[in-house]
């Protein structure tokens, strides 16, 4: 069970995790979601939680103090969580990154709006800033929700078949392989042969050719960073040899 603490203006946009498979594990308690809104802790009449940018310019900033007073609430329920804040700055969140997160018994997440946070909150209150991909959002809100979701479908229980996530793009430092269901011929298309019979070894070892293939056609970068063993090496050579005769 993951305790996941997030601080947000929009606590309403957390009910899309409540479908599919984060629902179930929500409702099967494999994870917890809990929210603080930071205009709960505001002083001021109008519960402004921003202000405008020291030294000028466009947008508003978020204030320390309300954010800062919904941390602190939040860290008494879950004193082990790490304080994550998600902003294009931040470290890149891989699938490396969501198995480790997913080891982990609880997370408070921050989400920024507006221009962001005050930098001296994160400074004093951010253990760790991720991101999700180099292009700006409006808010941590989705980014928040993308790490959950990663990390959720990790948690043994989490997904139908017990080890389908050791089989997704990534999880070897490869992309997946095509995947076909029936009829056995769609739009003139032949589902490939050794699929449609029961050999197993002939199989696996067709969807490791294909996993390698295909990340040498589309993702020839994350080659570079992985030692191919010999068997790996014979079969995206035979990848590559199928490709240039048709
Ligand atoms: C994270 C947050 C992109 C990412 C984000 C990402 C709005 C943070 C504002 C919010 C700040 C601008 N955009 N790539 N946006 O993970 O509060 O930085």
């Amino acid at each position: 069970m993951i305790d996941f603490g997030i601080i947000t203006l929009f606590p309403e946009m957390f009910g899309a995790l409540e479908s599919g498979i984060t629902g179930q594990a929500i409702a099967h308690e494999l994870i917890r979601i809990k929210t603080w809104n930071p205009r709960a802790y505001t002083h001021n009449k109008h519960r402004t939680v921003d202000d405008r940018p020291y030294g000028g310019g466009p947008g508003m900033v978020m204030q320390a103090q309300p954010l800062c007073d919904a941390i602190h609430t939040a860290k008494a329920d879950f004193p082990q969580a790490k304080i994550i804040y998600v902003s294009p700055t931040g470290k890149s969140f891989t699938q490396q990154v969501a198995k480790e997160f997913s080891t982990k018994s609880s997370m408070i997440f921050v989400a920024g709006r507006y221009e962001g946070i005050d930098e001296r909150l994160l400074l004093t209150e951010i253990d760790e800033e991720w991101s999700i991909g180099d292009y700006v959002l409006t808010g941590g809100e989705l980014p928040i929700m993308v790490m959950i979701d990663a990390i959720t479908r990790l948690l043994p229980g989490a997904l139908g078949d017990a080890d389908s996530a050791d089989q997704d793009s990534f999880a070897h430092g490869l992309l997946d392989h095509p995947h076909y269901t029936r009829p056995e011929i769609w739009a003139n298309l032949k589902a490939p042969e050794v699929l449609l019979g029961g050999d197993h070894k002939a199989i696996c070892e067709w969807r490791l050719k294909q996993s390698l293939g295909q990340t040498w056609l589309k993702r020839p970068d994350l080659l570079k960073n992985r030692q191919l063993s010999a068997i790996e090496q014979k079969l995206l050579k035979k990848f590559i040899n199928e490709c240039q005769k048709t």
